[in-house]
């Protein structure tokens, strides 16, 4: 495929309610959306990352420089057979796999339409529906109550609740004794360390499937002793970039379950690596979120369908974050599956210009 021109936006999407992790408050949804284009095609991603360096070290204006002034240029004007081909252009860049994956998974949405084949179908997925779970934002306990209550109702496999330092063992207990039976799981979004392993160890009282990301973001060996001291599984998402890391934090013991997000890892192909070595390793994975519009929840979707992602996601309703989102299409769980989008073929739900436009901060063309 001859890619003939890229298009660059930053897009702003309010959030219905603010997401509150232990690292900050979200109010928005800000992020790069790009469109490669070619043969009548269009192949369109997202970026993860945050306006400032709140989850990882990459940021908006980051990514923007080195897609427009390093990646496009190099991509643009050129012909590309397969994803992999990619390879050496994103490679011998140090780090910045956020900015890496916008361009990696546009291509791959863009190769997989050219092939007529849903997304799911070229990473080598199956299934029409995949297993989701939701994500709830640190809140007083009686409203975590409610929401815990709601998405229960609506058949949501797996209740994540986010934790931080003061606002964790209370909270677990006061859940796990009004819902003894449901899938419970915390996020630390790294807010502990090795001093806090009396309140980790409270923690595994209470039956959580997992305990996320408790120590800090470019960790992998303190975590390893946290997971000796505990039952409860530990699962890794901020620690794990790459394939190298996976296989580095199993084979340490620092975890037993990872939080796979393709667009924090560098695309698909580190995103398949990653599910391999875990399989490899016996710990399963699964499709973790970043409150994604429908275009990066859509590529979310297609890789959960692979066969170790085999704990419930967190793509859950885009209607829990949006008002309205950039695509045509809704992406709704029922009875906590999540339908694989299938309008058409690559990622399966198309771009609503109209709307797009309207919360389009800044767009740049990219030429050969
Ligand atoms: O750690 O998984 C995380 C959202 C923003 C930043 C980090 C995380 C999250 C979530 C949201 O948990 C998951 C979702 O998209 O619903
Ligand atoms: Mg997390």
């Amino acid at each position: 495929i001859l890619i003939e021109a890229a298009e660059l936006h930053i897009v702003h999407l309010p959030l219905l309610t603010p997401f509150v992790i232990s690292t900050g408050t979200m109010t928005a949804k800000t992020f790069p959306l790009l469109i490669l284009k070619g043969q009548g095609i269009e192949g369109i991603a997202e970026g993860v990352m945050d306006p400032t360096p709140d989850y990882l070290e990459e940021t908006i204006a980051g990514t923007m420089a080195f897609l427009q002034d390093v990646l496009l240029p190099q991509i643009v004007g050129k012909r590309f057979s397969s994803p992999y081909e990619l390879a050496p252009i994103l490679d011998p860049w140090r780090g910045n796999r956020m900015a890496k994956a916008v361009v990696e998974m546009a291509f791959w949405d863009l190769w997989a339409k050219s092939l007529k084949l849903p997304l799911k179908a070229a990473l080598g997925g199956v299934g029409d529906a995949v297993d989701v779970g939701v994500s709830l934002g640190i809140a007083p306990i009686k409203k975590t109550l409610e929401r815990v209550e709601e998405a229960v109702d609506l058949g949501y496999k797996r209740t994540k609740l986010k934790i931080a330092q003061g606002h964790d063992v209370a909270l677990v207990q006061a859940v796990r004794e009004a819902f003894p039976d449901i899938k419970l799981t915390v996020d630390a979004n790294t807010d502990y360390g090795l001093a806090d392993l009396a309140t980790l160890r409270a923690l595994d009282e209470f039956g959580l499937d997992y305990i996320e990301q408790p120590l800090a973001f470019d960790d992998i060996h303190d975590h390893a002793q946290v997971q000796a001291a505990l039952k409860t599984a530990i699962c890794l998402d901020e620690s794990i970039r790459s394939p190298v890391d996976a296989r580095k934090a199993l084979e340490a013991r620092a975890a037993r379950v990872i939080n796979i997000k393709v667009g924090r890892v560098g695309g698909f192909a580190a995103a398949r690596a990653i599910h391999d070595i875990s399989a490899a390793f016996g710990a399963p994975v699964w499709c973790g979120g970043m409150l994604e519009s429908g275009i990066g929840r859509a590529h979310n979707i297609h890789l959960a369908t692979l066969a170790n992602f085999t704990k419930p996601g967190d793509t859950s309703s885009a209607s829990r974050y949006f008002k309205r989102d950039i695509i045509n299409e809704q992406l709704e769980a029922v009875g906590g599956k999540m339908p694989v989008p299938t309008s058409g073929p690559g990622i399966g739900v198309t771009l609503d210009r109209v709307y797009l436009k309207t919360v389009t901060e800044l767009t740049k063309e990219i030429r050969p």
